[in-house]
């Protein structure tokens, strides 16, 4: 296979022997570590998605894909350009409450890191409690929620009304991010809702875009 297709069959595969060497020819070839990442290895997790969305994959072997995809991304990412030394801002992420699905807001955490903020990722399952008390510990200037289940699009929601009741809707701008949700519902149902400043974040690109306006 070339090398392109060996690497997006690695994470379908969950084949992690030769990952290495296939990295660094493709850095040597002059893809550009984020390139490798959204290109090529996300294109691998999204067959892994279909396969098992539609029973032709089980769950220990999408696991294994998962783990050679965190392998692979932690692989690269001493190898991206860092474009700033933090001092734009802090955000505070975490996936929500009942979800275990990190990829993406590790991803998250690695785009927002190298371009200038600082990132308290407080991990997986985080109950609305502990991401409050983190982003006032930290003095965080936004709160960034992850979660993939259409259980969480619904944590989420749930998540907005408890900043309300306590009073602090407006005191953390709030992206959200993850693939169950959609643009639709977080801007139309619950901005409806939340009395502060709630985004939609399609990718680790645009919540990039978003911090540096919420920062603006
Ligand atoms: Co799960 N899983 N999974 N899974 N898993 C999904 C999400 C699913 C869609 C698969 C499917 O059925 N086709 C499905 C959800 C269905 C639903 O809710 N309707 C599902 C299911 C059902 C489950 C379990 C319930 C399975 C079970 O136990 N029977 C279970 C849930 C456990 C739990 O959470 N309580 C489960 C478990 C797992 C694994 C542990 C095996 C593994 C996760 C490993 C890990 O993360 N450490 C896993 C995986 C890998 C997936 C799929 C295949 C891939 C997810 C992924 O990493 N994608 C996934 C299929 C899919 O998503 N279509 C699936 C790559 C990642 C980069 O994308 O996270 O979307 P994503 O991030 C994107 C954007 O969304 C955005 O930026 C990223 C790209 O730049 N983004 C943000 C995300 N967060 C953001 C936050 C932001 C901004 C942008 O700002 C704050």
């Amino acid at each position: 296979l070339p090398l392109n297709e060996r690497l997006k069959r690695r994470i379908i595969d969950g084949e992690r022997n030769g990952l290495e060497a296939d990295l660094e020819a493709a850095m040597a070839a002059g893809t550009a570590p984020l390139l490798i990442i959204n290109d090529i290895l996300l294109d691998g997790m999204k067959v892994v998605g279909e396969l098992f969305g539609s029973g032709q994959m089980q769950l220990p072997f999408v696991l294994q894909s998962a783990e050679v995809m965190k392998t692979a991304v932690a692989y690269l990412e001493p190898h991206m350009e860092k474009a700033d030394d933090g001092g734009k801002g802090r955000i505070v992420l975490a996936t929500v409450k009942g979800d275990v699905h990190d990829i993406g807001k590790n991803l998250v955490d690695i785009i927002l890191s190298n371009n200038g903020y600082e990132v308290v990722n407080i991990g997986i399952k985080q109950p609305i409690n502990a991401i409050l008390e983190a982003a006032e510990q930290h003095r965080a200037d936004a709160i960034g929620m992850s979660g993939l289940l259409v259980k969480s699009t619904v944590i989420m929601k749930e998540n907005l009304g408890e900043m309300a009741t306590r009073g602090v809707a407006e005191r953390w701008p709030v992206l959200l991010g993850g693939a169950a949700l959609t643009r639709a519902y977080v801007e139309d149902d619950l901005r409806a809702m939340f009395p502060g400043e709630v985004h939609y974040a399609r990718d680790a690109f645009e919540g990039l875009s978003l911090m540096d306006r919420v920062m603006a």
